[in-house]
């Protein structure tokens, strides 16, 4: 799908209206859901191509500058590094096809995911004997989550730079996110700029609000 910009007139107008229709320039169409609910479903709530939902907490959506833009990985590491976007690119590259789930229910079946798996950054890093949870940190103020280290080595689990044989989109959480089919889509977390390896658990933003830490696709306290 093409970068939808939602600036903040739209969002407020969105909340506003509460169910409402959205057509925006021909790109985006249906209906958001009846808001209100203090769920991943609440906020920035827009149906896109293919069965997406375009999720933000606070609009507008961080905007990707690859001049200025840099992932950090910090923390309980021996070598932390500050990754510019090339660097990031020049990683060894995964490919992976897999379903996606929002923990309120929709689906999105067969995404198509290139990106770096996280133990090419933990061989640069060295994690310290100490570093118990990855924390995944957006540019999106104050969205965070939360991995273990053993769950970030899952077999889906990447940092997605590239969807269905495009660069990443803006509406999907450009340049980088977090992606673990195995759990719900809060854990994956997009505009992804800073990952901080800790000795404690720090719950994410959703799971501040109710859900599950552990967000196993159909195991946890979801849909
Ligand atoms: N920064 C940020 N990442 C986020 C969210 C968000 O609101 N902000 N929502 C999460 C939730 S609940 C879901 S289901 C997916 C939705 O991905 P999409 O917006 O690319 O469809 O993004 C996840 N990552
Ligand atoms: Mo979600």
């Amino acid at each position: 799908m093409s970068d939808i910009r939602l600036g903040r007139r739209t969002f407020l107008s969105v909340v506003g209206l509460g169910a409402v229709g959205l057509l925006a320039g021909g790109r985006l169409s249906g209906a958001a859901a009846p808001l209100g609910r203090l769920v991943p479903d609440g906020v920035g709530n827009l149906v896109s191509a293919g069965g997406w939902r375009i999720y933000a907490i606070s609009p507008p959506w961080p905007s990707f500058d690859p001049a200025s833009w840099r992932l950090e990985v910090t923390g309980e590491v021996e070598q932390p590094v500050k990754l510019t976007y090339d660097e990031l690119l020049a990683l060894p590259t995964q490919r992976q096809t897999s379903d996606f789930h929002c923990v309120t229910g929709w689906t999105v079946g067969d995404v198509r995911w290139e990106g770096v798996r996280l133990a090419e950054l933990w061989d640069r890093v060295q994690p310290k004997p100490t570093a118990r949870y990855a924390n995944f940190v957006s540019m999106e103020h104050p969205y965070v989550d939360t991995l273990t280290m053993e769950q970030t080595t899952l077999g889906g689990v990447m940092l997605g730079h590239r969807m269905d044989g495009k660069p990443l989109s803006r509406a999907h959480g450009a340049p980088v996110r977090l992606v673990i089919p195995e759990m719900y889509g809060y854990k994956n977390v997009k505009w992804l700029t800073r990952i901080e390896l800790t000795r404690e658990l720090r719950p994410g933003y959703w799971e501040l609000n109710g859900y599950d830490v552990d967000a196993w696709v159909g195991r946890s306290n979801g849909y």
